[in-house]
């Protein structure tokens, strides 16, 4: 529930800008006088709003991301390899397409224990493909892009044992939206 919040106040704010605009719009068409000095000082109390609430924001969600920390190893390194329309998800490292094939069609399912910090090195071996980690609920954890010629690191601890989806989330050709791979955590 409280991983919602940053997302409640977001709402609420694109809500109460709504609002002044529609309170604005209709108030402009009565004439009025300005104050310089009012519309200045209401200026400058919407940035330092605007500002602080930025900060809460950042404050909240980017300590949550999951990227890499220094100094900080995994316990466990998966291997994911993109390619039109799998992701290949390995305890080695998948160097070459017979490789991936192998791992897609013949491969162990890869098992991480709960609790451990599961380092995933993502790449592709064609087009951008966006890796996702979705838990046995189909909650989105965690994204990071599967870029050919580069590895994106994405880690995670896992909390919930069973069977995790990853699901491309980057339109990649006409068998994207059966792009996907898996993996358990026990
Ligand atoms: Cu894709």
């Amino acid at each position: 529930m409280s991983r919602h919040i940053p997302i409640f106040l977001l709402e609420a704010v694109s809500a109460g800008i709504v609002l002044v605009f529609a309170y604005v719009a209709l108030r402009s068409r009565r004439s009025g006088t300005v104050s310089p000095d009012r519309a200045r000082r209401l200026q400058t109390a919407l940035l330092i709003g605007l500002l602080g609430f930025a900060g809460l924001f950042l404050a909240f969600t980017f300590p949550r991301a999951p990227y890499p920390r220094r100094a900080e190893r995994p316990d466990r390194v998966v291997f994911v390899v993109g390619k039109q329309f799998n992701f290949a998800v390995s305890e080695r490292p998948i160097t070459n397409d017979r490789e991936w094939e192998e791992v897609v069609q013949f491969g162990e399912p890869v098992t991480v224990s709960a609790g451990e910090l599961v380092e995933f090195r993502v790449t592709s071996f064609d087009v951008n493909h966006g890796f996702s980690l979705y838990d046995p609920d189909r909650t989105l954890l965690g994204q990071v892009q599967a870029m050919p010629g580069y590895v994106n690191r994405l880690r995670f601890r896992f909390a919930k044992p069973g069977r995790y989806e990853v699901l491309c989330l980057e339109y990649c050709g006409n068998g994207h939206p059966r792009m996907r791979g898996y993996f358990y955590v026990k």
